[in-house]
């Protein structure tokens, strides 16, 4: 098993989270929401209006987002579709948990720090640092840079 951050479309909500909870590509669990202990840029780039953690600590904003236990083949399958990202263990403090009695070891508690992979850039065309920067991703915030899907695209990135 291992824990993923999630930050962008994979979060609840989002356009790109029922792949996360679909048996054929393996299992996934919510364990907390959390935020980054560093600040990062999460900037929204490409025609398709994608967001991106840039892995460029110290700059933007303490990234709130979801943490998942995910087992191989979910992995596998995160690692194939974000493809685009580079998988990075990313430091975080928890928020929120899931209010279940038998988190065992597993169990995160509000405040408790950790770390777990996330799908960040690092590597980015140079002019994306000047994009805006967000704190929590929402493909319908008032940017208005609605994500736009695979399916949309037609063809892939
Ligand atoms: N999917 C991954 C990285 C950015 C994105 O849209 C996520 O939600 O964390």
């Amino acid at each position: 098993m291992t824990h993923i951050f999630v930050y962008g479309t994979l979060m609840k909500g989002q356009p790109n989270h029922y792949r996360m909870f679909d048996k054929a590509n393996g299992e996934a669990e919510f364990l907390a929401s959390a935020c980054t202990t560093q600040k990062y840029p999460l900037v929204i780039a490409t025609q398709f209006n994608v967001p991106f953690l840039l892995n460029d600590p110290g700059q933007g904003h303490h990234i709130q987002g979801e943490i998942y236990r995910v087992d191989q083949r979910m992995l596998k399958f995160l690692d194939e579709f974000e493809d685009m990202y580079q998988r990075t263990l990313v430091q975080l403090e928890v928020k929120g948990t899931q209010s279940r009695a038998d988190g065992g070891e597993e169990r995160l508690e509000p405040g408790n720090l950790t770390e777990a992979y996330g799908y960040t850039k690092v590597q980015y065309p140079p002019e994306w640092r000047s994009l805006p920067t967000y704190e929590r991703y929402d493909t319908s915030g008032d940017h208005g840079l609605r994500y736009v899907t695979r399916e949309e695209r037609g063809s892939r990135i």
